[in-house]
Protein backbone atom coordinates (compact mmCIF):
# COMPACT_ATOMS: atom_id res chain seq x y z
CA UNK A 1 0.00 0.00 0.00
CA UNK A 2 1.19 3.66 -1.06
CA UNK A 3 2.54 6.13 2.23
CA UNK A 4 -1.15 7.98 1.08
CA UNK A 5 -3.53 5.15 1.65
CA UNK A 6 -1.65 3.80 4.36
CA UNK A 7 -1.71 7.13 6.18
CA UNK A 8 -5.78 7.30 5.08
CA UNK A 9 -6.03 3.83 6.52
CA UNK A 10 -4.77 4.78 9.63
CA UNK A 11 -6.50 7.31 10.42
CA UNK A 12 -9.98 5.47 9.65
CA UNK A 13 -8.63 2.66 11.97
CA UNK A 14 -8.10 5.46 14.91
CA UNK A 15 -11.57 7.09 14.28
CA UNK A 16 -13.75 3.79 13.48
CA UNK A 17 -13.67 2.12 16.66
CA UNK A 18 -16.56 0.25 18.91
CA UNK A 19 -18.26 2.00 21.24
CA UNK A 20 -16.68 5.91 20.30
CA UNK A 21 -17.57 8.55 18.15
CA UNK A 22 -17.05 11.99 17.13
CA UNK A 23 -17.31 15.48 18.93
CA UNK A 24 -18.24 18.34 16.54
CA UNK A 25 -16.50 21.49 18.39
CA UNK A 26 -15.95 23.31 15.20
CA UNK A 27 -19.04 25.97 15.31
CA UNK A 28 -17.99 29.12 13.27
CA UNK A 29 -17.30 32.68 15.02
CA UNK A 30 -21.36 33.33 14.42
CA UNK A 31 -22.09 30.29 15.08
CA UNK A 32 -20.65 30.21 18.58
CA UNK A 33 -21.87 33.59 19.59
CA UNK A 34 -25.24 31.86 18.98
CA UNK A 35 -24.63 29.05 21.43
CA UNK A 36 -22.77 31.26 24.04
CA UNK A 37 -25.22 34.27 24.40
CA UNK A 38 -28.20 31.89 26.53
CA UNK A 39 -25.35 31.50 28.78
CA UNK A 40 -24.04 35.20 28.90
CA UNK A 41 -20.60 34.87 27.56
CA UNK A 42 -19.49 37.07 25.14
CA UNK A 43 -17.56 34.94 22.06
CA UNK A 44 -14.40 36.66 22.16
CA UNK A 45 -11.07 34.64 21.04
CA UNK A 46 -10.26 33.42 24.62
CA UNK A 47 -13.75 32.71 25.37
CA UNK A 48 -13.84 30.20 22.86
CA UNK A 49 -10.19 28.47 23.92
CA UNK A 50 -11.54 28.47 27.56
CA UNK A 51 -14.56 26.62 26.27
CA UNK A 52 -12.87 24.18 23.91
CA UNK A 53 -9.90 23.81 25.83
CA UNK A 54 -12.39 22.29 29.21
CA UNK A 55 -14.08 19.63 26.43
CA UNK A 56 -10.58 18.40 25.49
CA UNK A 57 -8.89 18.18 28.41
CA UNK A 58 -12.17 16.48 29.70
CA UNK A 59 -10.38 12.77 31.90
CA UNK A 60 -11.40 9.91 30.34
CA UNK A 61 -13.04 11.37 27.38
CA UNK A 62 -10.99 9.76 25.02
CA UNK A 63 -13.15 6.50 26.12
CA UNK A 64 -15.89 7.22 24.24
CA UNK A 65 -14.62 9.93 21.70
CA UNK A 66 -12.01 9.04 19.02
CA UNK A 67 -12.16 11.80 16.69
CA UNK A 68 -12.92 15.72 17.23
CA UNK A 69 -13.71 18.02 14.41
CA UNK A 70 -12.58 21.80 15.13
CA UNK A 71 -12.55 25.18 13.91
CA UNK A 72 -9.30 26.40 12.43
CA UNK A 73 -8.67 28.87 14.87
CA UNK A 74 -8.72 26.37 17.66
CA UNK A 75 -5.73 24.54 15.77
CA UNK A 76 -3.60 27.29 17.20
CA UNK A 77 -5.07 27.59 20.39
CA UNK A 78 -3.66 26.30 23.71
CA UNK A 79 -4.45 24.92 26.95
CA UNK A 80 -3.91 26.58 30.31
CA UNK A 81 -0.76 24.52 30.28
CA UNK A 82 0.28 25.49 27.10
CA UNK A 83 -0.06 22.76 25.28
CA UNK A 84 -1.45 22.87 21.90
CA UNK A 85 -5.21 21.62 21.35
CA UNK A 86 -4.91 19.34 18.69
CA UNK A 87 -2.18 17.61 21.58
CA UNK A 88 -4.34 17.47 24.59
CA UNK A 89 -6.76 15.93 21.90
CA UNK A 90 -4.29 13.29 20.95
CA UNK A 91 -2.96 12.73 24.57
CA UNK A 92 -6.31 10.95 24.74
CA UNK A 93 -6.03 9.08 21.26
CA UNK A 94 -8.63 11.60 20.40
CA UNK A 95 -7.76 12.25 16.46
CA UNK A 96 -7.64 16.64 15.45
CA UNK A 97 -9.58 17.07 12.56
CA UNK A 98 -10.56 20.56 10.91
CA UNK A 99 -13.86 22.48 9.36
CA UNK A 100 -12.79 23.36 5.83
CA UNK A 101 -15.79 24.96 4.27
CA UNK A 102 -16.36 28.24 4.13
CA UNK A 103 -20.26 28.30 5.13
CA UNK A 104 -23.26 27.98 3.22
CA UNK A 105 -24.82 30.96 0.32
CA UNK A 106 -27.76 30.85 -1.53
CA UNK A 107 -27.39 28.45 -4.33
CA UNK A 108 -27.84 31.24 -7.74
CA UNK A 109 -30.55 30.91 -10.12
CA UNK A 110 -32.17 28.50 -7.80
CA UNK A 111 -34.82 29.73 -5.13
CA UNK A 112 -34.73 27.83 -1.94
CA UNK A 113 -31.41 26.09 -2.48
CA UNK A 114 -28.12 26.84 -0.78
CA UNK A 115 -24.34 25.87 -1.51
CA UNK A 116 -21.29 25.78 0.41
CA UNK A 117 -18.30 27.79 -0.09
CA UNK A 118 -14.42 27.20 0.29
CA UNK A 119 -12.74 25.04 -2.99
CA UNK A 120 -10.53 27.67 -3.28
CA UNK A 121 -7.27 26.96 -2.24
CA UNK A 122 -8.53 23.93 -0.11
CA UNK A 123 -5.08 22.02 -1.00
CA UNK A 124 -3.12 24.30 0.61
CA UNK A 125 -4.89 25.08 3.55
CA UNK A 126 -4.88 21.43 3.80
CA UNK A 127 -0.96 21.32 4.18
CA UNK A 128 -1.05 24.02 6.91
CA UNK A 129 -3.88 22.07 8.65
CA UNK A 130 -1.83 19.03 8.74
CA UNK A 131 1.44 20.86 9.95
CA UNK A 132 -1.17 21.90 13.11
CA UNK A 133 -1.55 18.42 13.52
CA UNK A 134 -5.20 18.20 11.80
CA UNK A 135 -5.68 14.72 9.97
CA UNK A 136 -9.55 14.53 8.95
CA UNK A 137 -11.52 17.10 8.11
CA UNK A 138 -15.26 18.00 7.36
CA UNK A 139 -17.24 19.76 5.04
CA UNK A 140 -21.25 20.47 5.14
CA UNK A 141 -24.02 20.93 2.76
CA UNK A 142 -26.88 21.96 3.81
CA UNK A 143 -30.66 20.66 2.41
CA UNK A 144 -33.90 23.05 3.63
CA UNK A 145 -36.99 21.01 2.78
CA UNK A 146 -39.99 23.00 1.44
CA UNK A 147 -42.37 22.35 -1.16
CA UNK A 148 -40.08 22.20 -4.31
CA UNK A 149 -36.25 22.24 -2.50
CA UNK A 150 -34.39 21.06 -2.77
CA UNK A 151 -34.59 21.12 -6.22
CA UNK A 152 -32.98 18.56 -8.34
CA UNK A 153 -30.48 21.03 -9.70
CA UNK A 154 -29.82 21.97 -6.18
CA UNK A 155 -28.78 18.07 -5.18
CA UNK A 156 -26.69 17.56 -7.90
CA UNK A 157 -24.74 20.94 -7.05
CA UNK A 158 -24.69 19.96 -3.70
CA UNK A 159 -23.43 16.96 -3.98
CA UNK A 160 -20.78 17.73 -6.69
CA UNK A 161 -19.08 19.70 -3.84
CA UNK A 162 -19.26 17.38 -2.01
CA UNK A 163 -17.07 15.27 -4.04
CA UNK A 164 -14.89 17.44 -4.70
CA UNK A 165 -13.65 18.74 -1.30
CA UNK A 166 -13.39 14.93 -0.56
CA UNK A 167 -11.36 14.06 -3.64
CA UNK A 168 -8.68 17.14 -2.56
CA UNK A 169 -8.80 15.90 0.69
CA UNK A 170 -7.47 12.22 0.23
CA UNK A 171 -5.68 13.46 -2.37
CA UNK A 172 -4.06 15.29 0.41
CA UNK A 173 -4.28 12.57 2.94
CA UNK A 174 -7.22 13.83 4.88
CA UNK A 175 -9.86 11.54 5.51
CA UNK A 176 -12.82 13.65 4.36
CA UNK A 177 -16.13 13.60 6.89
CA UNK A 178 -19.14 14.25 4.12
CA UNK A 179 -21.96 16.12 5.69
CA UNK A 180 -24.93 16.00 3.86
CA UNK A 181 -27.46 17.52 6.09
CA UNK A 182 -31.03 17.92 5.35
CA UNK A 183 -32.53 20.27 7.71
CA UNK A 184 -35.13 19.60 10.75
CA UNK A 185 -36.92 23.36 9.51
CA UNK A 186 -40.62 22.99 8.95
CA UNK A 187 -44.11 20.91 8.95
CA UNK A 188 -43.38 18.17 6.99
CA UNK A 189 -43.41 14.08 7.66
CA UNK A 190 -40.73 12.10 8.61
CA UNK A 191 -41.52 10.02 4.99
CA UNK A 192 -40.67 13.28 2.90
CA UNK A 193 -37.62 14.04 5.05
CA UNK A 194 -37.14 10.05 4.01
CA UNK A 195 -37.56 10.80 0.17
CA UNK A 196 -35.45 14.15 0.44
CA UNK A 197 -32.44 12.23 2.19
CA UNK A 198 -32.93 8.96 -0.27
CA UNK A 199 -32.51 11.39 -3.29
CA UNK A 200 -29.66 13.90 -1.49
CA UNK A 201 -27.43 10.40 -0.50
CA UNK A 202 -27.73 9.08 -3.79
CA UNK A 203 -26.97 11.83 -5.86
CA UNK A 204 -24.12 12.43 -3.30
CA UNK A 205 -22.22 9.02 -3.52
CA UNK A 206 -22.69 9.33 -7.54
CA UNK A 207 -20.79 11.92 -7.46
CA UNK A 208 -18.21 10.64 -5.29
CA UNK A 209 -17.74 7.28 -8.00
CA UNK A 210 -17.46 10.42 -10.26
CA UNK A 211 -14.82 11.82 -8.69
CA UNK A 212 -12.84 8.77 -7.68
CA UNK A 213 -13.05 8.81 -4.21
CA UNK A 214 -12.31 5.74 -1.90
CA UNK A 215 -14.91 5.05 0.04
CA UNK A 216 -12.88 2.92 2.72
CA UNK A 217 -11.35 6.16 3.36
CA UNK A 218 -14.20 8.72 4.03
CA UNK A 219 -17.23 8.42 6.81
CA UNK A 220 -20.56 9.61 6.18
CA UNK A 221 -22.15 12.30 8.81
CA UNK A 222 -25.89 12.48 7.28
CA UNK A 223 -28.72 14.05 9.27
CA UNK A 224 -31.39 10.95 11.00
CA UNK A 225 -34.73 10.51 8.69
CA UNK A 226 -37.09 12.71 11.25
CA UNK A 227 -40.49 14.38 10.81
CA UNK A 228 -40.20 18.80 10.69
CA UNK A 229 -39.69 20.32 14.19
CA UNK A 230 -43.24 21.65 13.35
CA UNK A 231 -44.95 18.27 13.00
CA UNK A 232 -43.38 16.75 16.20
CA UNK A 233 -41.62 13.82 17.27
CA UNK A 234 -41.89 10.63 15.92
CA UNK A 235 -41.48 7.26 17.64
CA UNK A 236 -37.86 6.28 17.99
CA UNK A 237 -38.56 2.87 16.36
CA UNK A 238 -39.96 4.43 13.21
CA UNK A 239 -37.07 6.92 13.47
CA UNK A 240 -34.83 3.48 12.86
CA UNK A 241 -36.86 2.07 10.79
CA UNK A 242 -36.93 5.23 8.13
CA UNK A 243 -33.19 6.09 8.97
CA UNK A 244 -31.85 2.54 8.24
CA UNK A 245 -34.27 2.04 5.36
CA UNK A 246 -32.55 5.26 3.82
CA UNK A 247 -28.95 3.98 4.32
CA UNK A 248 -29.30 1.13 3.19
CA UNK A 249 -30.39 1.80 -0.22
CA UNK A 250 -28.32 4.56 -0.69
CA UNK A 251 -24.78 4.04 1.61
CA UNK A 252 -22.34 1.73 -0.14
CA UNK A 253 -21.30 -1.00 2.47
CA UNK A 254 -17.44 0.09 1.76
CA UNK A 255 -18.62 3.01 3.60
CA UNK A 256 -16.88 2.25 7.03
CA UNK A 257 -18.76 3.86 9.45
CA UNK A 258 -21.84 6.55 9.51
CA UNK A 259 -21.63 9.21 12.29
CA UNK A 260 -25.04 10.84 12.55
CA UNK A 261 -25.12 15.22 13.09
CA UNK A 262 -27.64 15.80 16.20
CA UNK A 263 -29.42 18.69 14.17
CA UNK A 264 -31.24 20.24 17.00
CA UNK A 265 -32.38 17.08 18.34
CA UNK A 266 -32.19 17.41 22.51
CA UNK A 267 -29.57 15.66 24.10
CA UNK A 268 -31.48 12.88 25.08
CA UNK A 269 -33.67 12.55 22.30
CA UNK A 270 -30.42 12.39 20.02
CA UNK A 271 -29.16 9.26 21.98
CA UNK A 272 -32.18 7.42 22.06
CA UNK A 273 -32.97 7.72 18.22
CA UNK A 274 -29.15 6.56 18.00
CA UNK A 275 -30.05 3.21 20.30
CA UNK A 276 -32.95 2.52 18.30
CA UNK A 277 -31.07 2.09 15.18
CA UNK A 278 -28.56 0.53 16.35
CA UNK A 279 -31.09 -1.81 18.31
CA UNK A 280 -32.87 -2.28 14.92
CA UNK A 281 -29.38 -3.07 13.20
CA UNK A 282 -28.82 -5.75 15.49
CA UNK A 283 -31.75 -7.22 14.53
CA UNK A 284 -31.67 -6.65 10.50
CA UNK A 285 -28.07 -5.83 10.09
CA UNK A 286 -26.08 -2.87 8.33
CA UNK A 287 -22.52 -3.01 6.87
CA UNK A 288 -21.44 -0.09 8.67
CA UNK A 289 -20.73 1.10 12.09
CA UNK A 290 -23.63 3.75 13.42
CA UNK A 291 -22.20 6.10 15.44
CA UNK A 292 -22.15 10.37 16.07
CA UNK A 293 -20.56 13.04 15.16
CA UNK A 294 -22.93 15.36 17.65
CA UNK A 295 -22.45 18.89 18.19
CA UNK A 296 -25.20 20.58 20.14
CA UNK A 297 -26.55 16.91 21.54
CA UNK A 298 -22.96 16.34 23.19
CA UNK A 299 -22.06 19.92 24.22
CA UNK A 300 -25.54 21.56 25.56
CA UNK A 301 -25.38 20.61 28.86
CA UNK A 302 -21.99 21.21 29.49
CA UNK A 303 -22.09 24.29 28.20
CA UNK A 304 -25.20 25.18 30.52
CA UNK A 305 -23.60 23.83 33.38
CA UNK A 306 -19.82 25.93 32.68
CA UNK A 307 -22.02 28.93 32.09
CA UNK A 308 -18.09 30.40 31.53
CA UNK A 309 -17.23 30.12 34.94
CA UNK A 310 -13.75 28.66 36.29
CA UNK A 311 -15.36 27.17 39.35
CA UNK A 312 -17.59 25.15 37.17
CA UNK A 313 -15.18 23.38 34.87
CA UNK A 314 -15.29 19.73 36.50
CA UNK A 315 -19.21 20.10 36.23
CA UNK A 316 -19.26 20.82 32.97
CA UNK A 317 -16.92 18.03 32.15
CA UNK A 318 -18.96 15.63 33.42
CA UNK A 319 -21.86 16.59 31.84
CA UNK A 320 -20.26 16.22 28.65
CA UNK A 321 -18.35 12.69 30.12
CA UNK A 322 -21.69 11.68 30.70
CA UNK A 323 -23.27 12.53 27.31
CA UNK A 324 -20.77 10.48 25.37
CA UNK A 325 -20.99 7.61 27.60
CA UNK A 326 -24.53 7.50 27.19
CA UNK A 327 -23.83 7.68 23.52
CA UNK A 328 -21.58 5.02 23.48
CA UNK A 329 -24.20 3.28 25.12
CA UNK A 330 -26.67 3.66 22.43
CA UNK A 331 -23.84 2.79 20.13
CA UNK A 332 -24.20 -1.00 21.06
CA UNK A 333 -27.89 -0.27 21.24
CA UNK A 334 -27.72 -1.17 25.26
CA UNK A 335 -28.75 2.34 26.34
CA UNK A 336 -31.86 2.81 28.64
CA UNK A 337 -33.93 6.10 29.61
CA UNK A 338 -33.23 5.24 32.98
CA UNK A 339 -30.09 5.80 32.56
CA UNK A 340 -30.34 9.56 32.54
CA UNK A 341 -30.58 9.73 36.60
CA UNK A 342 -27.54 7.73 37.00
CA UNK A 343 -24.82 10.48 37.71
C1 LIG B 1 -25.06 20.10 11.67
O1 LIG B 1 -24.06 20.65 12.41
C2 LIG B 1 -22.93 19.82 12.69
C3 LIG B 1 -23.23 18.84 13.78
O2 LIG B 1 -23.67 19.54 14.91
P1 LIG B 1 -25.08 19.18 15.57
O3 LIG B 1 -24.91 17.78 16.11
O4 LIG B 1 -25.22 20.22 16.62
O5 LIG B 1 -26.14 19.25 14.51
C4 LIG B 1 -21.76 20.72 13.10
O6 LIG B 1 -20.53 20.07 12.92
C5 LIG B 1 -21.79 22.00 12.33
O7 LIG B 1 -21.45 21.72 11.00
C6 LIG B 1 -20.81 22.94 13.03
O8 LIG B 1 -21.34 23.27 14.27
C7 LIG B 1 -20.45 24.15 12.21
O9 LIG B 1 -21.55 24.92 11.98
P2 LIG B 1 -21.32 26.36 11.27
O10 LIG B 1 -22.67 26.64 10.66
O11 LIG B 1 -20.96 27.29 12.35
O12 LIG B 1 -20.24 26.20 10.24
Amino acid sequence: MDKRLQGLQDTIADMVQEGRGILAADESLPTMARRFKPIGVESTEETRRSWRSLLLTTPGLGEYISGVILFEETLGQKSDDGTLLPAVAWQQKIVPGVKVDKGKIPLALSPGDLITQGLDGLAERLRTYRDQGARFAKWREVYPIDKHVPSRHGIKANAEMLARYAAVCQEEGFVPIVEPEVLMDGDHDIERCAEVTEAVLHAVFHALHRHHVALEYMLLKPNMVLPGKETGRARPAEVAEATLRVLKRTVPAAVPSVNFLSGGQGPEEATVNLDAINRLAKDVGAPWRLSISYGRALQQPALHAWAGRAENVAAAQQALLKRARLNSLAMRGAYTPDMEDET
